[in-house]
């Protein structure tokens, strides 16, 4: 904070500059950066557990690619699946739960705990 009563104001105006062009480098290559994590191939996709609802309650994927549960909500919540495959019994707050979908099909599942909340994973060819 001292160094700052000494610097005459073009050095701190330049510096400032310097600053924001660092800052949008910066968020440039950050949603580069996002951009092609978007894309990559099985990249999990996030289904959030929150207010005891599947945000998105249907996602569709390509053959090959992967999904995860987070359990976004205070109350523990699970994963039950209806074509018999092995879910998860109980997610509790924090936990995460990641299923890789190699068949196209349509994929109903439920939360364990409260079977009112439905979700849907689509699994097709792009
Ligand atoms: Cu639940």
């Amino acid at each position: 904070m001292t160094m700052k009563l000494i610097v005459c104001p073009e050095t701190s105006s330049r510096r400032l500059w310097l600053r924001m062009a660092v800052l949008a480098l910066v968020l440039v290559s950050f949603s580069f950066a996002s951009s092609a994590a978007l894309t990559a191939e099985n990249k999990p996709v996030k289904i959030s557990i929150i207010n005891f609802q599947f945000t998105p309650a249907e996602v569709t994927i390509a053959p090959g690619e992967s999904v995860t549960w987070v359990n976004d909500d205070g109350a523990p919540h699970g994963l039950e699946y209806n074509d018999g495959s092995s879910g998860k019994d109980l997610l509790l707050p924090g936990e995460s739960y990641n299923r890789r979908f190699d068949q196209p099909g349509t994929y109903d599942y439920n939360c364990s705990v409260h079977p009112y909340m439905t979700g849907r994973v689509i699994v097709r060819a792009r």
